[in-house]
């Protein structure tokens, strides 16, 4: 069979992009065709004629669930399956040409025998579905030199929640072609080939998924999975593994984190970037509903932060993004109204929650009152007394950003804003105080490079289990993980100490005496953001222990909170015992760096060691 993009076969094609005229791009999608044999080819123009098309046959076919119009306007449900719930790290490659360029953290392949091996797993992987050319750019369209991706997929979902993720469609097609652009191809099938007269599954996949990376030939193929950060390819795989690379290529940061603007009762502004590992916060920080008298809030991005030094010796941050792709369980009218209100503005695409009988959906932490009767995600009935959860933890929704109310007017500024502080954070039970600033830059950066977290349900394994997360991009690095921190050191190297963020580590998870959370979180952390830019404004008081200053009592505004001075105690305290175990942790984590370790690294390591020893 022959493909011509020119000339679309079915209905559904007449009103998209009748192919390119850059030769480069038609030429790899005519190859693409050739190869998985889709019986169309659809090239995506992005808009709202289209769109409603796309979501009618995807009702029509049952993998949308319509929602109560008064209730989610426009908004769907969608459940996958039940093996297809999240990313899949142990499938996840980087395929340099060098295996030790990829790292010890990341799983590595030859790239010829890779590339044989997609071959043959793409071989007719299409047949029987659409294939859809989704252009897209992840950041601004109008960026000095914008990043361009094209993502080819046989998902009708995936194309549907790219909408929402990314800027896509016929005017970054128009820019891709006027300006002959480099674009990252993006390849994505859910490997699941539809013979004659077969019938289709409301969520196709394969039980072989294969998530792959070519750092030098900036490429991402995806096999076997719809799901999150596995197929809306912009996402993890491009917009943090793959522009990792550019970045260290090209003298910038692309790391996993929320960028938020807080501005005081006196009018000041400050932007505050925090990275966190999967599931531990982002989204909830991002949105913050700030507690404490006097200050307000306004969002830019919960997910991914690109970072430039800017002429000024600052860093500047960007969200390359356009959505929200937030953990839904603990997302509530008391935890999170931000992303609450926004998600009720409709267009929303929810996977894997559980739905209400009257056409809304719930998850566990979403209202107080538990309803007495739900579907829960894999279809069954629920009642309270189940015993199971009702959505499944790594539920997701999937909104437009520019429905959040509180969405700075700087989201929309190609160049980004200007960072004034950077928090490191992960969950943890013990050790970690709520907050502790770090010395200096270096002694902040090895904070980052010594983050640590238990593990959760935003990717596939077990969870709860500690582990090493540098800069929270663990699972992102699309390269070798200490020259990872070894960019962070070259990059600021030379620029004014006094230009840079001041850096943080902070820790919601802690908990207190009894087993519970230490600290309230949530809004409440607007009251540590207060004292962190204290600091920096040399307001506040701390005190000084061998990781650093933390806040005393009466130095953390807790105005209108019942908590008392033994519990705020056990939030931020550091204990010797506690320590002596983590530095354990932090030497054997730097010694499976070898020699790729920078030396600054283990400097800082030794600081740490002489004055834990003190
Ligand atoms: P990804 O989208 O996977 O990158 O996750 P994220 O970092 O954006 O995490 P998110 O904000 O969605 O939070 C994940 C979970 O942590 C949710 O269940 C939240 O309710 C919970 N959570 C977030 N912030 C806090 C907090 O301050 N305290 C407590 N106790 N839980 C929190
Ligand atoms: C994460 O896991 O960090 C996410 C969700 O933000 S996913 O898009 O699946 O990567
Ligand atoms: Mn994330």
């Amino acid at each position: 069979m022959t493909i011509n993009a020119n000339e679309t076969t079915t209905e559904s094609n007449v009103p998209g992009l009748k192919g390119t005229t850059y030769a480069k791009l038609q030429a790899w999608v005519d190859e693409v065709a050739a190869l998985t044999q889709p019986k169309d080819v659809y090239w995506v123009d992005g808009s709202e004629a289209e769109i409603k098309r796309l979501q009618g046959e995807l009702v029509e076919k049952g993998v949308l669930k319509p929602l109560d119009e008064s209730k989610f306007p426009n908004s769907f449900a969608a459940f996958s399956d039940p093996a297809d719930v999240a990313r899949v790290e142990e499938r996840t490659f980087i395929c340099s040409e060098k295996k030790e360029d990829a790292g010890f953290t990341n799983n590595w392949m030859d790239p010829s025998e890779m590339h044989a091996k997609l071959d043959g797993l793409f071989k007719g992987a299409m047949r029987g579905r659409t294939m859809y050319v989704i252009p897209f750019v992840m950041g601004h369209l109008d960026a000095d030199e914008p990043k361009f991706g094209v993502e080819i997929t046989d998902s009708a979902y995936v194309v549907a929640s790219m909408r929402i993720m990314a800027r896509i469609g016929s005017d970054v097609l128009k820019k891709i072609e006027e300006t002959e652009a480099f674009f990252v191809p993006a390849l994505h099938s859910v490997g699941a080939p539809l013979e004659d007269g077969q019938e289709d599954v409301v969520w196709p996949c394969n039980e072989d998924k294969w998530i792959v990376h070519f750092p030098e030939e900036r490429s991402i193929y995806s096999y076997g999975s719809g799901y999150g950060g596995n197929a809306l390819l912009g996402k993890k795989c491009y917009a943090l593994r793959i522009a990792s690379v550019m970045a260290r290529d090209e003298g910038w940061l692309a790391e996993h984190m929320l960028i938020l603007k807080l501005t005081s009762p006196e009018k000041k502004s400050y932007h505050i970037a925090a990275a966190f590992p999967s599931a531990c916060g982002k989204t909830n920080l991002a949105l913050l509903d700030p507690t404490v008298e006097g200050w307000t809030a306004e969002t830019l991005g919960d997910d991914i932060n690109w970072m430039r030094f800017g002429k000024d010796g600052a860093l500047y941050g960007v969200n390359p993004e356009a959505g929200l792709f937030g953990v839904a369980p603990g997302t509530g009218w008391s935890t999170n109204p931000n992303a609450m209100r926004g998600i009720a503005k409709g267009n929303t695409i929810f996977t894997n929650v559980a739905l209400t009988d009257d056409g809304g959906v719930w998850w566990e932490g979403m209202t107080d009152e538990v309803p007495a009767h739900l579907t829960d995600w894999q279809g069954n009935d629920w009642t309270p007394e189940s015993g199971r959860p009702a959505a499944h933890p790594n539920s997701r929704f999937c909104t437009p950003i520019d429905q959040i109310d509180m969405l700075s007017d700087d989201y929309y500024e190609p160049n980004g804003v200007k960072i004034d502080a950077i928090l490191f954070g992960g969950r943890r039970k013990t050790t970690i105080p709520l907050v502790t600033e770090a010395r200096d830059w270096k002694g902040g950066i090895f904070m980052g490079a010594t983050l640590s977290s238990e593990t959760t349900a935003a990717a596939a394994g077990a969870t709860g289990v500690v582990r090493r997360d540098p800069m929270a991009m663990l699972p992102f690095i699309g390269y070798d993980a200490g020259d990872y921190l070894q960019h962070w050191l070259d990059t600021s190297a030379g620029h004014d100490p006094e230009k840079l963020p001041k850096i943080f580590l902070v820790n919601w998870f802690r908990r207190d005496r009894d087993g519970g959370f230490a600290w309230p979180g949530f809004g409440e952390n607007s009251r540590v953001l207060k004292w962190a830019l204290e600091r920096i404004e040399g307001k506040a008081d701390g005190v000084e222990t061998p990781i650093g200053v933390v806040p005393t009592f009466e130095s953390m505004d807790l105005t209108g909170l019942d908590t008392t001075r033994e519990q705020f105690e056990d939030a931020v305290k550091f204990d010797d015992a506690e320590w002596a175990e983590e530095l354990k942790g932090i030497q054997e984590w730097f010694a499976r760096f070898g020699d790729s370790l920078p030396e600054e690294m283990s400097q800082e390591l030794t600081r740490l060691e002489e004055r834990l020893a003190k």
